[in-house]
């Protein structure tokens, strides 16, 4: 058994990636897990592996969620209730990605990447604190980068939203330090998902070169830290956890081979 046994975790950005990994590694250690993401098939899919590692004891519900309506997470806890869930113990902000590599770029593109990696993150933070205040406990896991730790070249919007990601979490985790809520970020380096395909827009090969010569993290890597921070007693509180591949020191120090 686990402490997180029984438990349920809400992970957002679940159709693959970072977030599919963390499903599937929570349902592994016995914890209810609700998938949310936009693409419905892809959900399922995820929604499947996590059953198969989960058992029967482990609750699995997947649910289409564009985490930039505004009225649809402001809808969802009373729909999650509906759907037979009682009480929230972990939420992944794990939904965000960058678009383009170009200089700031199209002002459809910055509204986008501050939506979803912000102004999203941060309703839903405030949907589900409100409700985890209710029991006095829960964990709200954000999911930053690298990118909210230094500025780069062809970054500057992602690098922006990164930053006040982590600005965010860190004042979220001090205004809730007499609660029994956590708060976490969890910043990872160069991770090996369809991250880079995005910001390329579709582009595979200049995405491939990202992860050229060195091993980068993987998702399941990242999975097992997000895990490993909701696993710790109550009394601790990882309040961020920088993540990196071996190789890499810095968002331009890679050591490739
Ligand atoms: C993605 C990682 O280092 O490309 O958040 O910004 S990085």
């Amino acid at each position: 058994t686990t402490r997180l046994q029984g438990k349920t975790a809400v992970i957002t950005g679940a159709s693959g990636g970072i977030g599919e990994s963390t499903a599937i590694l929570f349902a592994r250690a016995g914890c209810n897990v609700i998938l949310l993401a936009r693409r419905k098939e892809a959900l399922d899919q995820v929604a499947k592996k996590c059953q198969e590692e989960g058992g029967k004891d482990v609750k699995v519900l997947a649910k289409t969620l564009d985490v930039n309506d505004r009225d649809a997470v402001e809808r969802l806890i009373p729909e999650l209730k509906e759907a037979g869930f009682s009480s929230f113990d972990i939420l992944v902000n794990n939904a965000g990605g960058a678009i383009g590599k170009e200089q700031v770029g199209a002002m459809s593109d910055i509204d986008f990447m501050l939506s979803t990696n912000l102004a999203s993150l941060m309703q839903l933070s405030n949907v589900f604190v409100n409700e985890m205040k209710k029991a006095d406990t829960g964990h709200i896991i954000n999911i930053g980068s690298l990118a909210g730790r230094e500025a780069y070249v062809g970054g500057s919007v992602y690098c922006a939203v990164k930053h006040a990601v982590k600005a965010f979490t860190n004042s979220l985790m001090k205004e809730l330090v007499a609660t029994g809520i956590r708060v976490s970020e969890v910043a990872p380096g160069f991770v090996e998902t369809n991250f880079s395909v995005i910001r390329f827009r579709g582009d595979a090969d200049a995405a491939s070169k990202v992860y050229e010569g060195f091993t980068p993290l993987t998702a399941e890597d990242i999975a097992e830290e997000i895990v490993w921070v909701a696993l710790r007693p109550p009394h601790v509180q990882i309040a961020e956890l920088h993540v990196l591949p071996s190789a890499q020191g810095g968002a331009t120090i890679i050591a490739r081979k």
